[in-house]
């Protein structure tokens, strides 16, 4: 087939430009920016998302196809900037003009941005494609009245690929599995495609193709899936394994090529295939034996992993500096509700043996979790932050966030809270705002929105403080007392590093907890919260 693909006649109402005669063809996913107060842009700039990495690096294998990902978060010294937010894309299309465009819509808060994008695009006739997390239920129209010609449901890997032989009038559309489109109007989803469990056949993610960016801290992963069922979280599905030596070859092709040092494997629960996980962290260990050097490992794992020491001890000697643990809340009755499967009272003895093998602990809460139908518990808002705070304090955790409930699409959070009339429209409170610094219901009584919010942040605030600065000064005079640990240096130096760390990072977040304050200041949340509260007073006087 040659010339231009005029989807008209397939019934599609539009025609787009895609040139089937070019001998090669250019996919460009694009990783839209954050909003702009959002907490989470610092990291950003240091990482990208590994999701658009598989899709570009499956795209790149393909005949007569180059693949790039422009990581708007992190764009960096080449990067086209467009003057308000993200990526100059007139620019972009000028230079390098891309014939598919896809989106990288895993998280909920960039959506707004992705609809912009993919109109942008869309005005230039140029096909638009988007997947990731924030595609469940009824998303699926918005994003196919949004501009989005194509959304990829779950993994796409094969998807993309099938896909974009259709855009090239090689494949029918309704044959490929895992993807939604409109036809006549109306939203055709496609038989759901089979998780991928051999991961072996898949090229490792190749962070080539992220055009601009500078990484530092490289996402990874060995696993997919999760085999618990808490009630707010969207990763869903039987665990999946790529081998030990999958993922040892991509750190070390990262090494040796990258000079890669910090690594954030992104696996919802690591060590959930127990043996295959210590035979991991061994493998880790023998190899950073044999380059001599040190790497710096993050991963994310549940609490009661610490009833096992063996594994702990192999993530000790695997170099894995962080554990980022989703201890969620102290309270038993909010952990129930959130279906956890951890006890309260165990939290603080837990954490201590993290603690005692040496990890850095980053803990993850919510704030404010809507209790169950018939539960018997109204904590007023000041207790239930001081649950947390004491806890934090006495877990003497090393880093912390604490955010809102978020009740994101496709959760039983939200069909809950839906049930109940209790979410704010999107209308009022946008996508934007689902980032976990907002709230989103209306909460438990007697909490209010605000009252939620603010309790949450006064948390962070208490924890990220600017006298922490004083302490790194502190920390930076008591470097020479190392010298009385000559006996035991690695103990000394462990000790001392981790005070001079915790006490940056608390400095920073102080920073960051301003910035983002300053900026809640000059946005209109209050009148948004106002007028959808409102809105679902007036809803419910009608039921
Ligand atoms: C790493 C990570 C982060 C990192 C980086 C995020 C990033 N990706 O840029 C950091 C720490 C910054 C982060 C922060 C937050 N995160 Co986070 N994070 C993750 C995590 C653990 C891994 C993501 C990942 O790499 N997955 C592995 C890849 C391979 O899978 P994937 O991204 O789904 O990609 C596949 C498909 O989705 C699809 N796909 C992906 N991109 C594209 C693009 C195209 C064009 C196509 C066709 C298909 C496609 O194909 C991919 C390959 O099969 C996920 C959990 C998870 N398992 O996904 C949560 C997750 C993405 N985070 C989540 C949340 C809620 C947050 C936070 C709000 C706070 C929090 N709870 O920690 C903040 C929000 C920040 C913000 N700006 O709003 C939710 C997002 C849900 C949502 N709808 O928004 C998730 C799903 C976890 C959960 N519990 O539900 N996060
Ligand atoms: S929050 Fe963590 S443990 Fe719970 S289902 Fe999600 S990934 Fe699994």
């Amino acid at each position: 087939m040659t010339g231009l693909f005029n989807r008209d006649k397939l019934g599609f109402g539009f025609v787009d430009m895609f040139d089937s005669s070019k001998k090669r063809h250019r996919l460009r996913v694009v990783i839209p920016a954050y909003p702009a107060f959002n907490i989470y842009s610092r990291i950003a700039r240091t990482t990208t998302a590994l999701g658009p990495v598989c899709v570009a690096t499956a795209v790149n294998e393909m005949e007569g196809w180059d693949a790039e990902v422009v990581d708007e978060n992190n764009l960096r010294r080449y990067g086209p900037r467009d003057k308000l937010i993200g990526a100059d894309h007139e620019f972009l299309q000028r230079r390098r003009p891309a014939d598919v465009v896809g989106f990288y819509g895993g998280l909920t808060s960039t959506i707004p941005r992705l609809y912009k994008l993919a109109r942008f695009y869309k005005d230039k006739g140029i096909v638009t494609i988007a997947g990731g997390q924030h595609f469940a239920e009824e998303n699926m129209a918005e994003a196919l009245h949004s501009g989005i010609d194509y959304v990829v449901i779950g993994e796409a890997e094969q998807t993309i690929k099938e896909l974009l032989r259709a855009v090239e009038g090689k494949q029918d559309v309704s044959d490929i599995k895992g993807i939604a489109y409109l036809s006549d109007g109306q939203v055709v989803c496609t038989p759901a495609r089979e998780p991928l469990t051999d991961f072996d056949k898949l090229p490792l993610p190749d962070f080539s193709l992220v055009r601009y960016a500078k990484i530092s801290i490289y996402p990874v992963e060995r696993t997919r899936g999760c085999a618990m069922a808490c009630e707010f979280c969207t990763v869903k599905g039987k665990p999946r394994y790529a081998l030990p030596e999958r993922l040892l070859e991509h750190i070390s092709f990262l090494v040796e090529t990258r000079s890669a040092r910090h690594f954030f494997i992104v696996d919802d629960l690591f060590g959930q295939q127990r043996d295959e996980t210590i035979r991991l962290c061994n493998m880790l260990r023998d190899y950073q034996k044999g380059i001599n050097r040190r790497l710096v490992i993050t991963v994310q794992i549940r609490l009661d992993k610490a009833r096992d020491p063996e594994l702990l001890a192999a993530m000790q000697q695997a170099s894995i500096r962080t554990v980022a643990i989703g201890f969620e809340s102290p309270i038993e009755e909010e952990l129930a509700a959130m279906n956890k499967r951890v006890r309260a009272e165990d939290m603080l003895s837990l954490t201590r043996i993290y603690h005692k093998f040496g990890f850095l602990v980053h803990g993850m809460f919510i704030f404010g979790y809507p209790k169950t139908e018939g539960v018997n518990f109204n904590m007023p808002v000041k207790e239930r932050a001081k649950y947390f705070r004491t806890f934090i304090k006495r877990a003497k955790i090393d880093t912390v966030q604490v955010l809102l409930p978020v009740p994101l699409a496709g959760t039983q959070l939200r069909h809950r809270l839906a049930r109940q009339n209790r979410i704010y429209s999107t209308d009022d409170v946008g996508w934007e705002y689902y980032d976990g610094s907002f709230p989103l219901f209306e909460p438990d009584e007697p909490m209010s929105a605000e009252e939620m919010q603010q309790s949450a942040r006064k948390i962070m605030g208490r924890f990220y403080q600017f006298k922490y600065m004083f302490l790194i000064a502190a920390s930076i005079f008591s470097f020479p007392g190392l010298v009385f640990f000559l006996h035991n240096l690695e103990f000394g130096w462990r000790r001392w590093y981790r005070d001079w760390r915790n006490r940056l990072i608390r400095f920073g977040g102080w920073i960051t907890i301003r910035r983002w304050t300053s900026q809640f200041r000059n946005d209109d949340f209050s009148q948004k919260l106002h007028k959808a509260k409102e809105h679902l007073r007036t809803q419910a006087e009608r039921a």
